[in-house]
């Protein structure tokens, strides 16, 4: 069986979850606290950065990195196309939510949300959040005039970006301003095998 090492806490582990659950893949999760410093041991063994999600495949080899691992386990799947010029317009916005998205928009929620310290990240917040309404821009640019991100189906694309923008306003993020993104986001909660995020260190 696979095995994830996972935080209930994370987007990054949230696309995963969701992603297995859509194919109907069952897992064993091993919770890990990314809080915890210094990083754990067997995490480390197995992924240079430390960091989650990581997942274990069933031939025994470890993958990290959320979207290395949703390109994994999509492919074959209706959730990323066949053809070339579809995965490269995957690949295009999975670069785009690991370069211009998630690093603002997880990490200012990681401030304000889950350490709760956005006083002492207060100069560096402010950058973030500014940019993290730019990568929210670009996105409510194509949603604008296309239903999903690529080819107009749901694809990892979708889970990807949609993983840490449904929860942006936890990183002071107004979504009010961008009201294409907040119908993409509805349509996404309403795809077949859909679950909501785990929302509590214990989840
Ligand atoms: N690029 C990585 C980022 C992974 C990442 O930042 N994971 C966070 C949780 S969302 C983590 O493990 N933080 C704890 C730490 O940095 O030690 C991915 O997409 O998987």
């Amino acid at each position: 069986m696979l095995r994830l090492y996972d935080s209930p806490l994370s987007g990054n582990c949230y696309k995963v979850r969701l992603l297995l659950a859509q194919l109907g893949i069952a897992y064993e999760r091993v919770h890990v606290d990314i809080t915890a410093d210094p990083r754990p041991p067997a995490l480390l063994r197995h992924n240079p950065t430390g960091r989650v999600p990581l997942l274990q495949l069933e031939d025994g080899r470890f993958l990290p990195e959320s979207n290395a691992i949703l390109w994994h386990l999509a492919t074959g799947s209706r959730y990323l196309p066949d053809e070339d010029d579809g995965r490269q317009r995957v690949l295009q916005w999975l670069f785009f939510e690991q370069n211009g998205h998630e690093p603002n928009i997880a990490v200012a929620r990681y401030w304000i949300s889950i350490l709760k310290r956005p006083q002492q990240y207060a100069a560096p917040l402010e950058l973030r959040q500014r940019a993290g309404h730019g990568a929210l821009a670009v996105m409510e640019r194509w949603l604008g005039e296309h239903a999903f991100f690529v080819s107009d189906r749901y694809s990892i694309a979708d889970i990807a970006l949609y993983a840490y923008t449904h929860v942006a306003r936890e990183g002071g993020f107004d979504l009010d301003r961008f009201p294409a993104v907040c119908q993409w986001i509805a349509r996404v909660e309403a795809q077949p095998g859909w679950v909501p995020m785990l929302r509590t260190a214990h989840d």
